[in-house]
């Protein structure tokens, strides 16, 4: 059995599978522009993150009523829990599905029919986070986070995602302020593509608790000391760095640099249908390319854990913690 873990920054949409995209696709009379699942694997060569991101918006046209969304949340579930996962932090990006013509109240039941069966059925804890399209209006983010009104008990918190580059944190000032006003905890996509400058403002601007990604704090020393100091999490996601070409080859990612420096990074699976792996095949990737040592594993466990939006329920995060502690990596 895998180690134990929180997955902490993966986007509900980008577990589509090939075969699911065909099976909802069929289910809903729509047409895909490719001839069958192998032709579409075909089309997950990445340059850069647009080129993904392009890809990954096109496909949501499948995604249409609450069972899709559970479905595909559910299928989810059942892959994080052979990977060790024992709690997730599920990001959506409402604004893409209310686009064509899926509100958010179709997306938030649907995926909260297979979260609300979570625990029992895979043995997993879940919070759910709406995150913004970055390379949309901030009015847009506005009206996405006052339609999600009636459904935030549903909700934790609110992220920024999509394009980084010419979109900083700051244009969201005022979103990121309503969201704090209603008690919605705040992270963001920053230090992806765009640069260093984008993940203090996440901070100093939006007051995130958490950056996802992050990578490119290493460009600025004295942030990176921040970082540490202030035990802000980074929720990485190696692969999804190496497909969408932000590092070259997974012996190259500074993950391993990163933990030596104290920083607290957890390992995360991004877009695990598109990037090549879950969450546990993420650490064994890691594990073998970087010689991480089994303590350094372990930290990478309790990371996440730590870095959890479990504050309403310390008992469990003290029961998962201790099931990392526990945990035999064996030789
Ligand atoms: C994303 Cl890898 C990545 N970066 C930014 N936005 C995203 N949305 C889905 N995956
Ligand atoms: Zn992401």
């Amino acid at each position: 059995m895998p180690v134990p873990k929180a997955e902490l920054h993966l986007h509900i949409e980008g577990t589509l599978e090939p075969e699911l995209a065909f099976a909802l696709a069929e289910r809903n009379g729509v047409t895909l522009p490719y001839a069958d699942t192998e032709a579409l694997r075909e089309a997950y060569r990445f340059s850069d993150l647009q080129s993904f991101l392009d890809l990954y918006y096109a496909l949501m046209a499948v995604l249409r009523t609450a069972e899709d969304f559970t479905d595909l949340a559910d299928a989810y579930l059942a892959r994080a829990a052979e990977q060790g996962v024992r709690h997730a932090e599920i990001f959506f990006d409402p604004q893409a599905h209310r686009a064509r013509g899926v509100p958010i109240g179709v997306v938030v039941e649907g995926l909260g029919a297979a979260l609300d069966r979570a625990e029992e059925r895979h043995g997993i804890s879940t919070r759910l986070i709406m995150c913004f399209l970055r390379d949309e209006p901030a009015e847009s983010a506005m009206a996405t986070l006052e339609a999600a009104k009636p459904y935030l008990d549903r909700i934790t918190g609110v992220g920024l995602d999509s394009a980084e580059v010419g979109h900083p944190p700051a244009k969201f000032r005022e979103v990121y302020e309503e969201a704090a006003r209603l008690g919605l905890r705040r992270v963001a996509h920053a230090g992806e593509e765009g640069p260093a400058e984008y993940v203090r403002e996440a901070l100093d601007v939006l007051g995130v608790e958490r950056i996802d990604h992050g990578l490119r704090c290493l460009e600025d020393p004295s942030l990176v000391e921040r970082l540490v100091r202030e035990r802000v999490p980074l929720t990485l996601c190696p692969l999804s760095n190496v497909r969408l070409r932000a590092v070259d080859v997974l012996e190259e990612h500074p993950l391993r640099a990163m933990l030596e420096a104290g920083l607290v990074a957890t390992v995360n699976s991004d877009d695990p249908a598109y990037f090549g792996g879950y969450v546990g095949d993420t650490f064994d990737a890691v594990r073998d390319a970087l010689s991480l040592t089994p303590e350094q594993l372990r930290t990478l466990a309790r990371n996440s854990f730590l870095a959890s939006f479990l504050e309403d329920d310390e008992a469990r995060r003290e029961r998962y913690l201790a099931e990392v502690s526990a945990y035999d990596f064996g030789a």
